[in-house]
């Protein structure tokens, strides 16, 4: 196996390009994926000020080395789920990163944000756990933008998951979900950072490699919770088809994004308050995560 490029030794064969790349290369041909993702979407520009949100794992601590690399002024966020062992660990690869690289790291903590954990926050609502988290998740990410006077918000969603979650959503016909579904979303108010997924061209494998090949010290183990979520069963699927058909993922997300999503972008567009009690965007009177620290307060 050669190298597509320089014909040397390839480490890696990714067979959706049809190409193979040796080490070198290969981190040479990630790059170039992120800076055509940020330049096709137009995700920020060169003196633009950008907050990373890390998780620990190797997609999002593999974006934040690319734009630390690529020379943009960057903050990373994490946000400490309270989910035992797992946040524990995923916090310590976040702090270590962020202090050998010395960039800064903002810490928040979901349990004094809502009033309490994820694993607290799932017996309140009685609700999958990735329903309190992720909007909790989304909420303070947002909020830290504001309060940090960053305008956009990256993410290590990768294309995996965004061809996983364009499965979910096309399954169940959520339509009100496809047009969100987009590499870059724009701010539609004064309080709503952009939110962008740089990754979104290179594949679980793809961020893997990169991981390894840089020497990125990530959190392997999943979140405890991710097991059983029917987004994983949706990757698997997805897994097998691309097993048989290379660049199945890619052709999927790709034409939907070039094809169908402009028929579902909404004519009229929705109207934005600001919550009475936080002050942040929401389409009722109190946002959702207000109701969901009012439910936390309740019942614990
Ligand atoms: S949403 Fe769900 Fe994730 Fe939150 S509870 Fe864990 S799996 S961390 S991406
Ligand atoms: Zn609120």
């Amino acid at each position: 196996m050669k190298c597509r490029k320089c014909g040397g030794a390839a480490v890696l064969e990714l067979r959706r390009h049809n190409a193979a790349f040796c080490a070198p290369d290969f981190l040479e041909f990630f790059k170039n994926q992120v800076k055509e993702a940020i330049r096709k979407f137009r995700m920020f520009e060169r003196d633009e000020h950008v907050l990373v949100a890390v998780s620990g794992g190797k997609d999002s601590l593999a974006l934040w080395d690319v734009l630390i690399e690529e020379g943009y002024r960057t903050t990373g966020l994490y946000l400490d789920l309270g989910i035992f062992d797992y946040s524990v660990e995923s916090k310590a690869k976040c702090e270590h990163f962020a202090a050998a690289h010395g960039v800064p790291l903002l810490v928040v903590s979901v349990a004094e944000e809502v009033g309490a954990p994820v694993p607290v926050i799932k017996n309140v609502t009685r609700r999958p756990p990735c329903s309190g988290c992720g909007l909790s998740k989304r909420y303070l990410m947002n909020r830290a933008a504001l309060e940090h006077g960053i305008p956009v918000v990256a993410t290590g969603h990768n294309l995996d998951d965004e061809a996983a979650t364009l499965f979910g959503s096309v399954l169940h016909w959520q339509t009100d979900a496809l047009p969100r579904q987009s590499p870059a979303l724009p701010s539609t108010h004064a309080k709503l950072a952009r939110r962008v997924k740089p990754l979104y061209r290179l594949s679980e494998r793809e961020t893997a490699a990169y991981a390894f090949l840089r020497k990125i010290d990530y959190i392997v183990e999943e979140c405890p919770f991710a097991k059983g979520a029917t987004s994983i069963a949706h990757k698997e699927i997805l897994s097998r088809l691309e097993d048989v058909s290379p660049g199945a993922k890619h052709n999927f997300l790709f034409g939907f994004l070039e094809k169908a999503r402009p028929a579902f972008e909404r004519a009229e567009a929705v109207v934005l308050n600001e919550c009475v009690r936080c002050g942040q965007v929401t389409t009722g009177t109190l946002c959702a995560f207000c109701k969901l620290a009012d439910q936390v307060k309740r019942r614990t």
